[in-house]
């Protein structure tokens, strides 16, 4: 069932934190200076059961003005807000920054929890009710439902549960680009842990056993186990609430404002060209040049403003803009951020990063019309926009509102330069294939490592892990392995440079059962045997077949490959002097017995060397050509085959 995430907002003091534990059971407040205060300060982390069943995390943030910066810590990705606001005191200050942060940040989902009803009358708590509305007029949470609700009296805490449920009901699944990323908002140890980081998942799954990194920086290690709600996990999907343990790296080495992710899939960036909008609040423009802080993800970093177009931008005004930042920040074209004037301290404004630029943008005309161009959607971006994952033509066209009319246009120009794969019947994008390659590669790098003696994993189980139908599903397949990024053995697909590898027992079993297999090479000992005196299983064989150190005939020899080759060659031999070869002159010849020598011949069969006629056998190629088939099949093993 997928978890999602929600988030409070509101004036300090209305209520927020009571609520969480009314509802939850959890005091959000985890700091004994919080507890002794009776004020939040940081973030605050809780989770509840809907009525439906599903599990909902909820961060709890602080509504003082000192703190900020925390609330936008914890804000950015949540997929619904609990919008706080006292009845006894309506709507203050930090309601409305914390709207129009809302909206800055694109969350436009929520309930309005009017709170503390138990502390006016009817008159008084219709009169908040109006005001609230008139407070949210305007924004993207006007239409958002409103429970009225006392969490001292326990009053109202049913519909606001309800409610909740039913707006995150209509929330849209989260993004899954295989490519996760981790904004860290708390890092800390945990003795006979270590290092443990807490963050919203966004993007991707993330696994026990994965490789990862945090950056900036230049930490490296592994996940060694995950949490969501306290609960322990294999996989942690995006959009839930996340605390990884991690081995390998220092807690010293990560912070809250760094980004835990996959080696190498995000970068941190120093310039990022965004289109700023001012809020209508804003008590002076934005200058040319201005010092702002910037909060992004769970990072903030000071940053100068470079105003591409004019000297400053409006209160109520958009502009393109370049915010040069102090320290890097791991962020991806898209994310949203907000920006803050420091002192007085102030909420002026935001946008969508569009741009992590390298190079200094000149503030001319030509910039502006680039970043434009960038940003207007052509008919061909739509398309891209909608092939996050493969899709048919009609149905990206449907989804982006492209025009039938323009759709084989645009597609054959996003097919034609490369921003667009063909799998099958579908598109993706280069973003979404490489997603889909990344995924296959580690699905077969986690085989390898858990199973090492398996030639790798399965095809279906693989399929089934991206969840595309088959005929998809072999097209990527069959594109990865031209890439060389993959190989395909036998029903299994592995990375190419895996080879089954045994472990130390397993090892010297090998090389005990080998000398007894050469003993008497045409008259191996069983399978039977091979395991009961050995250890070699059929799980063990099958590995030893593949990496050509055994040669499985029929179904009930194992053989070494040079008995088969000096079998072949006995055939091949008295083949080239007499033209045929009875099974008995072949036992004669081999030394072997009557029960191996039937499988060994239809082997030599199968592999095209030599057909039955009638009892005898005859060469079907030439001498030559027959013992080079055999060594060829011998060098290689079953696995390439
Ligand atoms: N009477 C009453 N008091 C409440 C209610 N909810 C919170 N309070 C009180 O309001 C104060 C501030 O609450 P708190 O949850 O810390 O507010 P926050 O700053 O929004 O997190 C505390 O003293 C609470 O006991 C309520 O429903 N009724
Ligand atoms: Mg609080």
């Amino acid at each position: 069932m997928t978890i999602r995430v929600v988030g409070t907002a509101g004036h300090v003091d209305h209520g927020k934190s009571t609520l969480i534990t009314a509802l939850t059971g959890i005091d959000p407040d985890r700091l004994r200076e919080e507890r002794e205060r009776g004020m939040t300060i940081d973030l605050g982390f809780a989770w509840v059961r809907l009525p439906g069943g599903a599990d909902v995390g909820i961060v709890d943030v602080p509504g003082h003005q000192d703190f900020i910066r925390n609330m936008l810590a914890g804000i950015g990705s949540i997929d619904a807000v609990i919008l706080v606001i006292a009845a006894d005191e309506g709507v203050m200050p930090q309601t409305r920054e914390h709207l129009a942060i809302l909206g800055l940040l694109g969350i436009e989902r929520g309930v309005i929890a009017l709170t503390k009803r138990d502390l006016v009358d009817d008159e008084w708590a219709a009169l908040a009710k109006s005001d609230a509305r008139e407070a949210l007029r305007g924004t993207p949470l006007a239409d958002a439902p409103l429970v009225e609700v006392s969490a001292t009296a326990r009053t109202g805490l049913d519909e606001l549960l309800a409610t909740l449920e039913r707006v995150l009901g209509e929330a849209p699944p989260r993004r899954d680009t295989g490519r996760p990323r981790l904004p860290i908002d708390r890092a800390f140890t945990m003795s006979g842990f270590g290092t443990v980081v807490t963050g919203t998942l966004l993007d991707g799954a993330l696994r026990v056993g994965d490789e990862i990194a945090v950056v900036p920086g230049d930490a490296h290690g592994r996940i060694r186990g995950l949490q969501t709600h306290r609960r322990a996990l294999e996989e942690a999907r995006p959009g839930s609430r996340v605390a990884a343990n991690l081995s390998g790296v220092d807690k010293d080495a990560v912070e809250r404002g760094m980004v835990l992710v996959r080696p190498g899939s995000l970068a941190p960036a120093s310039v990022l060209a965004v289109h700023l909008e001012v809020l209508t609040a804003a008590s002076a423009p934005l200058e040319h040049d201005e010092s702002v802080k910037v909060h992004v993800g769970t990072a903030e970093t000071m940053a100068r403003v470079s105003v591409l177009e004019g000297d400053r931008v409006a209160p109520g005004a958009t502009a393109w803009t370049q915010l040069r930042l102090a320290s890097p920040v791991a962020v991806a074209v898209g994310d949203r951020l907000v920006v803050r004037r420091p002192s007085p301290s102030e909420t002026i404004g935001g946008g969508q990063v569009a741009d992590t630029a390298p190079a200094r943008l000149r503030r001319r005309a030509e910039t502006v019309a680039a970043l434009e161009r960038r940003a207007a959607l052509s008919p061909a971006s739509r398309l891209l926009a909608s092939l996050d994952m493969p899709r048919t033509a009609v149905e990206a066209a449907e989804r982006s509102g492209v025009d039938p009319a323009e759709r084989e246009a645009a597609i054959a120009v996003i097919v034609a330069d490369g921003r667009a794969i063909p799998l099958a019947d579908a598109l993706v994008a280069r973003d979404g294939f490489e997603a889909l390659a990344t995924h296959v590669e580690r699905i077969c790098a986690q085989t390898h490592r858990r199973m090492p003696l398996r030639a790798g994993v399965s095809r279906e189980e693989a399929r089934s892990a991206l969840g595309l139908p088959a005929k998809r599903f072999t097209a990527l397949v069959d594109r990865l392995v031209a890439d060389r990024r993959i190989a395909v053995r036998g029903s299994a697909l592995a990375l190419p440079d895996h080879r089954p590898s045994l472990s130390p027992e397993q090892e010297a079993g090998w090389t005990r059962a080998r000398a007894a297999l050469a003993k008497d090479p045409l008259q191996p000992p069983s399978p039977a045997q091979l395991e009961a005196d050995y250890g070699l299983d059929r799980e063990l064989i099958a590995a030893l077949a593949e990496r050509g150190d055994v040669v499985r005939i029929g179904t009930e020899a194992v053989f070494l490959p040079e008995a088969v080759a000096r079998f072949a060659r006995a055939v091949v031999d008295e083949l080239a002097a007499k033209g045929t070869i009875t099974v008995a002159r072949a036992r004669d010849l081999s030394g072997s017995s009557r029960k191996h020598v039937l499988p060994l011949l239809q082997f030599l069969d199968d592999h095209g060397l030599t057909r039955r006629r009638g009892d005898d056998r005859i060469l079907v190629v030439t001498p030559a050509a027959a013992v080079e088939k055999i060594a060829a099949f011998l060098r290689q093993g079953e696995g390439d085959s």
